[in-house]
């Protein structure tokens, strides 16, 4: 069992100085009753804590640490770049490295533009969507998060959910009217709420492979009623693939669906861990974005050139190797794994993976939906996160998340894991 003393002062400190002490709330481990661990360094696999303990990381940075942490290329890009200068306010030829890189991999996207964040990233495609068709309303999905944008925080996924917010206070009623939410994979429902509002609906958006209630991808059926939909009412749609993008697939989820959204909305690998997001799309779509259309947006630190530094190197990085069969192979051993140890103690179980993400929850039957993942156990999952944590293995904190594993997590990283987990449920951990 590790000791975490240092984390916990670390945290009693912080706790003095930012709410909840943290910057983002999932990762205060309150909905487990933990205490989160704090960092000082990361390679490969690993991350390695404040008290000088170890760990296999299934997070990953939520996405980005694809090729493992501190991969020695993108270090030194950024070093070099550092090196150079930080930030010019002003164009660089990195911004079209990074924009081509893209471009090339999903075809959808015609044209892109950097922002800073995820949030920024969908904020700023539902703002063009709205501009470009001259409508107001936008259907989201019960568990998607796509970060914490106003008009789209409303039956939220990811910390909203872990925490229990469904609508956070702070949002105009007059601004949340316009969105309209409908259960996820649900054909039926999303039909019968399209056609009361199709001539005012501005954007459809959805993450096509939801990273944000647990990991539950869209049904085949569901992404295509809702490309079908959106095109004949010349409404927009969005996918969000801040999370799936360059981590299901090199052409993420829409490449795995085959389904050309009008707009894509990306962040977290795309950076290289660098703060970073972009959206881009149809020309003609994105032509509406000042300085050539009417529709504003900007940032002083977009493009910035560090993060297009470790962006471009990791693209490339994933273009050369595609080691998405190569992720998914490795997701689906530890699952499996997983699963039989489960299995054998008797505990309901279910796991999914694409590529380079996956999920797994205490219930037997695999969830489809926001509602089939609240009704998971909560109470193993405490149990078994806080376990795992103390032994060394670092997943998600919140059952409304997805894990990620990396190029690093080798045959010798999954046995580990397994090896502790079937500990965990040996000596009974998870007993209720
Ligand atoms: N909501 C983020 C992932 N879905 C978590 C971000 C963080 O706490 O770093």
């Amino acid at each position: 069992m590790h000791n975490i003393e240092k984390s916990i002062a670390l945290f009693d400190r912080a706790k003095s100085l930012m709410p909840g002490g943290v910057n983002s709330p999932v990762r205060a481990f309150k909905n487990i009753n933990g205490n989160p661990i704090f960092f000082e360094k990361a390679k490969g696999a690993y991350l390695f804590d404040a008290d000088g303990n170890e760990y296999i990381d299934y997070i990953g940075s939520w996405g980005p640490m694809i090729m493992g942490h501190s991969h020695p290329e993108v270090v030194n890009a950024i070093k070099n770049q550092a090196d150079l200068g930080t930030s010019y306010g002003a164009p660089t030829g990195l911004e079209s490295d990074v924009a081509s890189l893209i471009i090339q991999c999903i075809p959808s996207i015609e044209k892109i533009r950097m922002v800073n964040s995820g949030t920024e990233a969908t904020m700023s495609t539902i703002r063009l969507a709205r501009g470009y068709t001259n409508k107001n309303k936008i259907i989201k999905f019960d568990g998607c998060y796509h970060g914490h944008v106003d008009s789209l925080l409303i039956k939220a996924g990811s910390g909203v959910s872990t925490f229990g917010l469904p609508d956070s206070p702070g949002i105009p009623k007059d601004l949340a009217k316009h969105t309209i939410t409908c259960p996820y994979n649900d054909v039926e429902a999303f039909e019968k709420i399209f056609h009361e509002i199709k001539d005012d609906l501005a954007a459809v958006i959805v993450e096509p492979v939801a990273g944000n209630m647990g990991f539950v991808p869209g049904t085949k059926k569901f992404l295509e009623t809702l490309r079908e939909k959106t095109s004949s009412s010349n409404s927009l749609l969005i996918f969000d693939e801040v999370m799936s993008g360059f981590r299901v697939s090199l052409g993420g989820a829409q490449e795995i669906y085959n389904i050309k959204p009008d707009l894509t909305a990306l962040g977290k690998v795309i950076g290289g861990g660098l703060p970073v997001g972009a959206f881009g799309g149809k020309k003609d779509i994105m032509d509406y974005l000042a300085p050539i259309g009417p529709v504003y947006q900007a940032g002083t630190l977009s493009g910035n050139p560090l993060a297009m530094a470790a962006g471009s190197t990791l693209l490339n990085l994933i273009i050369k190797e595609n080691p998405f069969e190569l992720l998914e192979a490795n997701a689906k051993e530890l699952l499996g794994g997983m699963k039989n140890i489960m299995d054998t103690a008797g505990i309901p179980f279910s796991t999914n993976q694409i590529g380079g993400m996956f999920g797994f929850f205490f219930s037997e039957k695999l969830p489809n939906n926001i509602t089939d993942v609240s009704a998971s156990d909560d109470n193993i999952f405490a149990l078994f996160l806080n376990a795992c944590i103390r032994n060394g293995i670092y997943f998600a904190p919140s059952k409304f998340e997805a894990g990620f594993i990396s190029t690093k997590h080798g045959n010798n990283e999954i046995h580990k894991t397994l090896e502790i987990i079937e500990n965990i449920i040996k000596v009974g951990v998870t007993k209720k």
